[in-house]
């Protein structure tokens, strides 16, 4: 960090006609990506201006051909959903009006092969509505109240609704999803967070899941439970589980709507909360092996975090040690991260890493989270999406667990009217670039009456990578990713098996969205199936670098992020103008290295862990 600084100090006095059309924060930013990853080294400051220097020359000429707007972009999206067959519109509160806070947070989606058939299958989560007036739920006819749907792939652009078939059937009020093969027979199993009782779903084979939650040791009183990810903490080859709390709520004894300092926004009168609800603790269960699972909470200090309001949870390594970490994104607190100690235990480092708060210093209100590399260097950065009149932040991974909000030098406060939600950093062209995803939608559907500024339903934002550590927002040339929704989860992974990642998106009260990319250039592309053998069969938690073509691209294996929404566990790379990637290396999470060269692309390759990279490889 030292070199960092003075390599900017000493920018910073440089003479100026460069720096046209760049602000200091781009400067910096460029400039600290140098100086960070030529510390090692022992190269000095003298050296990182120079290369920063010629960075900028080149900078100055793209930057200048985007603000005439030439550069092509050759990706648009039709939401697909209605002909797909994904027709049954999710219920989640009231349409026109929140009244209480449960209303308001919405579910996520997962886009997973539940039947591994290698055609991904989409789940999408529901909540359900009060009755008017009332504090009960609506008394829906027999056979038509809300549920989770499970739709099955038909390879043919159509789903098929598959849900009673696969006992996925219920209602209540979910939250998020997470996946993961947790008893290591080869079928991804999931686990289900709900305003209410949780659910672990076995994956039993033949289209069918089990609710095995009272067996697994995992019924409990009903909390909020919010976020959730499975996580080998202990690398024992077993997958844990993490859960996250949103907040305690009676709905019972709830506020009404304008009743208090934390039920007005702007003046006007909405939901209350989260700001003045009591605040719950998070909780980790450690894989037994036998079916059972035990609380760990206290033991890990996963429960010694209080004061926030945990949403979505992202695990994997963020500090290269090969051990994985939690992040979690919080509802107007601090976000968390907890580092890994080795131990069996865990610390919250988010301060110290630089992820727990944005660039000026203040709380925002965390919903989403991603991870992926955004600039190309090996390391994973983290994106985290917020409130209206926020933009999200975007977490520059510096190395050795420290991070830095680059948000605003990479372009991204060109948009803040809109709540933001599910997001990922998917390489929607295939141009070894990874572009930035986000959805949106408002909490408060009555405000837009009154403020026309904070519409209710709000556009898919998509950001291009421009490959200067910057986007462009190119939402009003993507197709139907423009159409206004209230959008909340959102997974991202190839549908039709095309080569080009599509998105599933949950929007409040209406059917999902299904946005089929529909890709029109010819780059080469790499999908990679990870099977752990030492590790967890799912491979939750590895990491793999790929490089083709002079372009380095980190990708992780999640069983949550984006907005309690799981991606597709297969992971996706773009490779330009490559045939092949030149090389994958692998970080198992087990902590075991797997390097492969000269794969040919344009196919999905299923890769299993070597047992000769089993953990004596890692370094404790
Ligand atoms: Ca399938
Ligand atoms: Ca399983
Ligand atoms: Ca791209
Ligand atoms: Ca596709």
């Amino acid at each position: 960090m030292q070199s960092t600084r003075a390599a900017l100090r000493s920018f910073r006095s440089l003479p100026g006609p460069m720096l046209t059309g760049f602000s200091a924060a781009t400067l910096a930013a460029v400039l600290a990506g140098e100086s960070v990853g030529r510390a090692n080294r022992g190269v000095g400051p003298e050296r990182d201006i120079r290369s920063a220097e010629l960075q900028l020359r080149v900078g100055s000429r793209a930057a200048e051909q985007l603000r005439v707007g030439t550069a092509p972009w050759e990706v648009s999206f039709t939401d697909i959903a209605e002909r797909a067959g994904l027709n049954d519109a999710t219920v989640y509160g009231g349409v026109e009006k929140k009244r209480f806070i449960i209303e308001t947070n919405g579910s996520g989606v997962a886009l997973l092969d539940y039947d591994d058939d290698g055609w991904l299958d989409a789940l999408i989560l529901s909540g359900t509505r009060l009755k008017e007036g009332s504090r009960g739920t609506v008394d829906f006819p027999s056979g038509s109240a809300p549920t989770n749907r499970l739709y099955k792939n038909r390879r043919d652009g159509t789903f098929e609704d598959v849900t009673d078939a696969a006992g996925l059937r219920r209602t209540g009020w979910a939250s998020g999803v997470c996946a993961g093969d947790v008893d290591n027979d080869g079928r991804t199993d999931l686990f289900l967070t709900y305003f209410g009782e949780n659910v672990l779903y076995r994956n039993t084979g033949g289209g069918r899941f089990a609710d095995v939650t009272t067996r697994a040791g995992l019924k409990a009183d009903p909390r909020w439970g919010s976020g959730c990810t499975f996580i080998d903490y202990d690398r024992d080859g077993k997958l844990d589980l993490f859960i996250a709390n949103y907040l305690r709520f009676e709905l019972a004894t709830a506020s009404e709507p304008g009743t208090g300092p934390n039920c007005l926004w702007k003046g006007i009168p909405v939901n209350c909360g989260p700001k003045g609800l009591p605040a719950d603790t998070n909780l980790l269960f450690r894989n037994r092996g036998d079916g059972t699972f035990a609380d760990v909470s206290e033991a890990t200090g996963v429960a010694r975090v209080q004061r926030r309001y945990p949403m979505t949870a992202l695990a994997t390594d963020l500090d290269g040690d090969r051990w994985p970490d939690i992040y979690v994104a919080c509802d107007s607190t601090a976000a968390i991260l907890y580092r890994n100690n080795r131990d069996g235990t865990f610390t919250d480092a988010a301060l110290e890493s630089g992820t727990a708060y944005g660039e000026g210093g203040n709380a925002q209100a965390g919903m989403g989270a991603a991870a992926g590399d955004f600039n190309g260097d090996g390391l994973l950065d983290l994106l985290k999406t917020h409130f209206a009149d926020d933009i999200p932040a975007l977490y520059r991974n510096l190395g050795k667990g420290l991070f830095e909000d680059t948000a605003v030098a990479a372009g991204l406060a060109v948009e803040n009217r809109y709540v933001e939600w599910g997001a990922g950093l998917p390489d929607l062209d295939n141009d070894g670039l990874q572009d930035l995803v986000y959805v949106t939608g408002n909490v408060y559907p009555e405000i837009e009456r009154l403020l026309p500024h904070y519409p209710h339903r709000g556009p898919r934002i998509i950001f291009r990578n421009t490959g200067r550590g910057t986007f462009e927002n190119v939402t009003a040339r993507s197709g139907d990713a423009a159409i206004p929704h209230s959008s909340r989860g959102a997974a991202f992974g190839d549908v039709d098996n095309d080569g080009d990642l599509d998105v599933l998106v949950m929007n409040m009260n209406e059917r999902p969205s299904l946005l089929r990319n529909d890709y029109a250039g010819g780059r080469g592309w790499i999908v990679l199936r990870l099977e752990g053998t030492q590790s967890n069969r799912s491979a939750i938690g590895a990491t793999v670098v790929v490089t083709s073509g002079g372009l380095k691209q980190t990708r992780a294996v999640l069983s949550q992020s984006s907005y309690y929404s799981h991606d597709d566990l297969r992971l996706h790379f773009g490779l330009g103008a490559s045939t092949q990637a030149d090389e994958i290396a692998i970080t198992w999470p087990g902590g075991g290295m797997q390097r492969l060269t000269n794969i040919a692309g344009r196919r999905v390759v299923r890769i299993r862990e070597e047992p000769a990279s089993a953990p004596s490889a890692a370094h404790p």
